[in-house]
């Protein structure tokens, strides 16, 4: 059951979210090559061999997809814009793809939600990443102008803009755990973007700002890192692993520099002089983007920095193995304001679960179940003094789960991936009910 809308506050956002290369096709358009295609390219990177050439056809289908989100009743609309689309060399600007996201705006404005940009949802030009990408310092001041190209165009009639998704995703889980493009393994890569990523942010919010961009942010996400059992090692890796997933860019962005357990292992690897970024990092944001999805156990592993190995824990699941604890979603929000943000506005920016499609394609009570329990979670943390403004759900369609490929479906609505037909679940139907209120 999802809970009954009025025990949240009237202005309150309910959203839906998606990004720009998990759904709208990146063969249409003249979008240049990003490292995930590039990525997709080497078999056996992406679960089924897949990429996101086609995806959900949103490039094309993009009337029908808003016109889902007005009837599904949701006051916002969270999107990104591809940065391969907008700049294929990953420096000149792609006159096409300005236009498109340009009409996509006004038709999201037409019906009725408000825009919510997201710059950044991974699409590097491979011609950026071929330079070395997120590991090259140079990275920082492209992406500040790729921003201000986009603010020009969409900027006027944006809700909000965020600079980055999930730089843990962009940094650590692609250069270090070598799940996600560029598919490094590498620590000395991944100390390099850690750090990057966060001076791309700070210098893309100076330069959003001086071009007169208002309510910006970014969007982190978080993780609950619990030991598996109660040994002094297990509990040390869970400990570090909060260090790199839960402290490393949220204390950054806010000036609370590097959490120390992090730097022991990362500092030799970082660029010299990073001590001097650490004021441009922490440049002031107008709210914070919180995704939550799951927790995982840490025990302790052998071997080099960082010792812990995840493993698998025992609480009901999604369809990707994830485990479902609704509860560490208030516990993030309570914590965030306690240690970092403080009455600053936070936005769920992305909460959702993947369920395999059943012989009912419409039928998702786990997903109806997930949504509730977390939506209360969240209802909580404000019952706490969090000022919480917003929760957007992960995601509008089934689309491309990256290295997992089109296994999970997350969606409100189901995709055929043949015919590109659009199928709402049970799901988008509770959320009309209950935005309808
Ligand atoms: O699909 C992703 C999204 O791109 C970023 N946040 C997590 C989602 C589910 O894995």
């Amino acid at each position: 059951m999802l809970p009954d809308r009025k025990t949240f506050p009237p202005d309150f956002t309910f959203g839906v979210a998606t990004s720009a290369y998990q759904i709208e096709g990146s063969s249409h358009g003249e979008a240049g090559p990003s490292h995930w295609d590039t990525f997709a390219a080497t078999p056996g990177n992406i679960a089924d061999n897949g990429n996101g050439s086609l995806a959900c056809d949103h490039y094309h289908l993009w009337p029908q997809d808003l016109d889902l989100i007005r009837d599904g009743g949701f006051s916002a609309y969270r999107f990104s814009t591809s940065w391969a689309r907008v700049m294929p060399d990953g420096v000149t600007v792609n006159p096409q793809a300005l236009d498109f996201y340009d009409r996509l705006v006004d038709g999201v404005l037409e019906r009725g939600p408000a825009p919510h940009l997201t710059c950044y949802h991974w699409e590097l030009p491979a011609a950026l990443s071929d330079l070395g990408g997120w590991q090259n310092r140079d990275i920082a001041g492209h992406f500040a102008d790729y921003c201000t190209a986009i603010h020009r165009r969409i900027g006027d009639r944006v809700a909000s803009t965020a600079t980055l998704n999930e730089p843990w995703c962009i940094a650590w889980l692609s250069h270090f755990l070598g799940h996600h493009a560029p598919g490094l393994r590498d620590i000395r890569a991944a100390a390099r973007a850690m750090h990057h990523v966060l001076l791309a942010h700070g210098t893309a919010i100076q330069a959003l700002r001086g071009d007169g961009a208002r309510n910006l942010g970014i969007v982190l996400n978080f993780e609950t890192a619990h030991p598996a059992n109660d040994s002094p090692g297990a509990i040390q890796a869970a400990k570090l692993q909060d260090a790199i997933y839960n402290q490393w860019f949220i204390r950054a962005v806010m000036g609370q520099g590097y959490p120390q357990a992090a730097l022991d292992g990362l500092e030799p690897h970082l660029p010299q002089g990073w001590q001097a970024d650490m004021e441009g990092i922490a440049q002031p944001i107008d709210w914070l983007g919180v995704n939550y999805y799951t927790r995982r156990l840490y025990a302790a592993g052998a071997g080099l920095w960082p010792q812990g190995d995840a493993v698998d824990g025992p609480l009901p699941k999604t369809q990707m193995g994830w485990e479902i604890r609704p509860e560490g979603l208030t516990e993030f929000l309570t914590r965030l304001a306690r240690d970092h943000v403080g009455s600053l506005p936070i936005l769920v920016t992305e909460n959702g679960m993947s369920e395999a499609a059943g012989p009912d394609i419409t039928a998702d009570p786990r997903r109806i179940a997930f949504i509730g329990d977390h939506l209360r979670a969240a209802r909580e943390a404000m019952d706490e003094g969090v000022n919480l403004r917003g929760f957007f759900y992960w995601s509008l369609l089934d689309n491309f789960e990256w290295g997992w490929g089109y296994g999970p479906r997350f969606g409100l609505v189901h995709v055929d991936y043949q015919t590109m037909a659009r199928t709402p679940k049970a799901s988008w139907h509770a959320f009309r009910a209950m935005l309808r209120e």
